[in-house]
């Protein structure tokens, strides 16, 4: 029993909290807003802006900076980091960070000096590709080519090669930039490199995260010598190992010990992605209960009882933190999309909610709105598309509370559709991310599913599941009592299905699949 500390560096903003097992609180939960905190890496959203929207790069040292802000902002407050029995982490999934040495090769982090300026010369890429970049399809037609198939690419690694996906990215890297790539000694993802500058040297890649390269062979926890080839020449000289994600990774480095007073020895377990550690933070590591999370990007997951994949090639498997695979489906236009129809509608979250609970219903009449602001992965559509479908005054962007229900319902729709290949019809769902805060949109997920919605207590369940996985691994607490002390729902976040509502879908869904079908996808 003690205090453990989580991480969770996601696409916009990286957090800390610290969970007491002994009083089965939260006694610390803090971020920094990259975009708001560090306006000089011009990051905004937490990317580099680029007007090819299938471009989506970030400056890694932007999460450097951010973790030594955010530790910084914590001690002057008074935290003591000192009395933290562990610390894991999570971090936005696919993104890769390229270096010209091992971690493990370069000195002790220097103590006069900020990690900015020791990592600066070691990139060998001053940008990340992340999640949110969608141009390689030409590399992933080649490595399911070079593979014989995407079924195989599937079989092995548990999704179709994926744009966002490292494996594709590392290829691309590798064609447009061979000399970089050459000078290239080691490739991690935003989870290991955050576990690198932790520990002050090269952290493994957990399971969980690094089934979202389409280089891990699922069935083995290895990497695959046959997609490492498909995928770039001495690739696997460049990746840490692959390790189980309860993995104890090394201790917190003597910099963190002297610059914000953590005790020294503290143990530091494999850090994972943003998903598989909510899977562990919304209390679902077994199977039986879906996890919605609606953030930057939109997510469907649930532990897997027997790992299977998506016919249409959307959905993924990843390791499950606890033990065994879970699946997931990933939409982009998250609360982007939902941000820029209130914004459109002039609606503020408050009267957003208003307008989904009382002022339009279930099906909205009919009222549609395709809402692929940015590109999207599932369904794949590499260029935006909007479009609105019903009366003349809905179509001109006039219909302010029909506009807020129809991008929820539509998202809802998409998300139902998509996740049809799991196998069982959820009649549970537990909800996260800041758009789950809106009562509204918990009741069209409740409506459009026709399932019980639960709402958590604690919010930030990727932090959280950090913070939980430490005290898995390192307090040896079964993740049961944990989730009893932590996971716990909150009455005043549930939503129940309207009587009727879920069967007055029933065209709404028709259509939406007629304008996928005609779209291509
Ligand atoms: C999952 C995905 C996103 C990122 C967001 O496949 O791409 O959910 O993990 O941080």
């Amino acid at each position: 029993m003690g205090l453990y500390l989580g991480l969770d560096s996601s696409t916009q903003s990286l957090s800390a909290m610290i969970v007491d097992t002994a009083q089965g609180k939260v006694v610390l939960d803090e971020s920094v807003n990259f975009g708001k905190s560090l306006p000089h890496y011009h990051s905004p959203s937490g990317f580099l802006p680029n007007e090819n929207p299938q471009l989506r790069h970030a400056d890694p040292l932007m999460w450097v900076e951010a973790l030594e802000l955010l530790l910084g902002q914590l001690r002057a407050r008074g935290v003591d980091f000192g009395a933290v029995e562990g610390i894991s982490g999570a971090g936005q999934q696919h993104g890769s960070v390229y270096l010209k040495q091992r971690l493990s090769d370069v000195p002790a982090w220097d103590t006069t000096k900020d990690l900015v300026s020791q990592l600066r010369p070691l990139l060998s890429r001053p940008s990340s590709p992340i999640w949110m970049d969608s141009s390689t399809s030409q590399e992933c037609q080649e490595i399911a080519e070079a593979m014989g198939g995407d079924a195989r690419v599937v079989t092995l690694s548990g999704s179709r090669a994926i744009e966002r996906f490292t494996g594709p990215q590392i290829r691309a890297f590798y064609k447009r930039e061979p000399e970089a790539y050459a000078a290239t000694h080691e490739i991690h993802l935003v989870s290991s490199f955050l576990a690198s500058l932790l520990i002050g040297k090269s952290a493994p890649i957990d399971h969980g995260d690094g089934a979202g390269m389409n280089l891990l062979e699922l069935a083995r926890g290895s990497w695959s010598p046959a997609l490492l080839a498909a995928t770039a020449p001495g690739l696997a000289d460049k990746l840490p190992p692959p390790v189980p994600s309860r993995t104890r990774i090394g201790e917190v480095a003597a910099y963190f010990v002297e610059k914000y007073g953590f005790r020294s020895g503290t143990p530091v377990v494999a850090f994972t992605g943003d998903n598989p550690s909510s899977l562990v933070g919304m209390g679902a590591t077994e199977p039986g209960t879906a996890v919605i999370s609606m953030g930057t990007s939109d997510t469907v997951f649930a532990a897997m009882r027997e790992p299977h994949t998506d016919p249409r090639g959307f959905g993924h498997v990843f390791g499950n933190p606890a033990g065994g695979f879970m699946c997931l489906i990933c939409f982009a236009n998250g609360s982007l999309a939902r941000e820029k129809v209130a914004e459109r509608a002039g609606l503020s979250w408050d009267a957003f909610e208003r307008a989904i609970l009382q002022e339009t219903q279930p099906g909205n009449q009919g009222r549609l709105l395709l809402p692929f602001f940015i590109p999207e992965m599932t369904p794949k559509l590499l260029a935006p598309k909007v479009e609105l479908f019903g009366n003349e005054r809905f179509v001109a962007w006039q219909e302010p509370a029909a506009l807020a229900r129809a991008i929820v319902e539509a998202q809802a729709l998409s998300m139902q559709r998509h996740s049809d290949w799991i196998g069982e019809e959820p009649k549970l769902i537990r909800v996260t991310g800041g758009a789950a805060k809106n009562r509204g949109i918990r009741q069209v997920l409740a409506d459009v599913f026709g399932a019980e919605i639960r709402g958590l207590s604690v919010g930030n369940s990727s932090a959280l599941g950090a913070a939980l996985r430490a005290a898995e691994a390192i307090g040896q607490q079964p993740f049961a009592s944990l989730y009893a002390a932590f996971a716990a729902t909150d009455p005043s976040r549930n939503a129940s299905p309207a009587p009727g509502a879920t069967a007055s879908y029933v065209d709404l869904r028709q259509k939406l699949i007629e304008r996928l079908v005609a779209l291509g996808v």
